[in-house]
């Protein structure tokens, strides 16, 4: 017996630096045809060697597939690549890390000149990328249509979450992670630095120091819980009187170990003013609001 092997989408991807090779990668690896243009044309050699078409314009990688991918630097790149090319009936996925308004914008003005559109933001790195089970994947916004018409190939490189069909949605759930990550960095930063001059070796802190994190995550559940109930005093085991009254001995062992405070400073400030309008019973849930006001 023999079988009609299922037809792989054939695809554009504009970009290819150290991401949009890796996607390349990938989409070549699963058997994709896949026509590639890059602004410097010799980043794309090796690519060629893979299998890749390279067009020799935007342009003329545009009109190669229906389906175009763009993995550019930043939203000016884009309009850059894409000015005067003819984006009539093409389905253009953003995968290039915008701000929400810029998303939205990008996805009108693609609509404008008769494209279809999808906002994609990268939740990957590129060793990350064909590796499924390193976890990575993309928020998508926009079309849903063409979320799922597109899926099959859009899966191939990392995993994929759709998020909704306002196009900044991607970009908005990519930048919050992102954010919440550098928090997460910063506090490491001053956690090294507090080591930094004793005889304490790094390399035996950091599994304490990410354990430590691991174990903290979770209480993301009860910040979303409080949000979604109202009621920011739920099931507080660590009330803010009690995680203001020790701060003080947070700034002191910064002082003691001769550790600037500036990372530490702007949250205990958040905590300190939400305590002063009488919140003493609830736990960090309420700068939340002091930040979105
Ligand atoms: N790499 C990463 O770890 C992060 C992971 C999360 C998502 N980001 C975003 O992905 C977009 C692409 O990132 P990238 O890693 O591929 O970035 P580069 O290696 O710097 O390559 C940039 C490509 O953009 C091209 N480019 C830049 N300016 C223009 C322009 N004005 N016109 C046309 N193309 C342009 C550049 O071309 P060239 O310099 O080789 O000629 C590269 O192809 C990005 O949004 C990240 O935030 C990656």
């Amino acid at each position: 017996m023999t079988r009609n092997p299922v037809e792989k989408t054939s695809l554009t991807l504009l970009g290819l630096g150290a991401m949009g090779a890796a996607f390349a990668r990938a989409w070549l690896a699963a058997g994709h045809q896949l026509t590639v243009w890059n602004r410097t044309p010799s980043r794309a050699a090796a690519l060629a060697a893979e299998g890749a078409r390279v067009a020799d314009s935007a342009a003329e990688a545009v009109a190669a597939n229906t389906l175009v991918v763009v993995c550019l630097l930043d939203d000016a790149s884009v309009e850059e690549a894409l000015a005067g090319v003819d984006l009539t009936g093409t389905d253009l996925v953003n995968l290039t890390t915008s701000t929400p308004a810029q998303a939205r914008a990008r996805a009108e003005w693609a609509r404008a000149r008769g494209a279809r559109c999808l906002d994609g933001g990268i939740m990957a790195v590129p060793p990350m990328v064909g590796v499924p089970e390193a976890g990575g994947y993309v928020f998508y916004s926009g079309s849903r249509e063409l979320f799922e018409r597109h899926h099959d190939a859009l899966r191939v490189p990392v995993g994929t979450v759709y998020v909704g069909e306002d196009a900044g949605f991607a970009a908005l759930h990519d930048v919050a992670l992102l954010s919440a990550m550098y928090g997460m960095f910063a506090g490491a930063a001053h956690a090294f630095a507090l080591i930094r001059k004793e005889d304490i070796d790094p390399a035996s802190f950091a599994p304490l120091l990410a354990d430590w994190l691991v174990a903290m995550a979770p209480a993301v559940h009860q910040t979303a819980d409080h949000l979604r109930g109202g009621d920011y005093t739920k099931d507080v085991v660590s009330g803010l009187g009690m995680q203001v009254a020790g701060t003080p001995t947070f700034l002191s062992t910064a002082e003691e170990q001769g550790v600037s405070p500036e990372l530490l400073t702007p949250y205990f400030e958040l905590m300190r003013r939400r305590l002063a309008e009488g919140s003493g019973e609830e736990g960090l849930t309420g700068v939340v609001d002091l930040l979105a006001r």
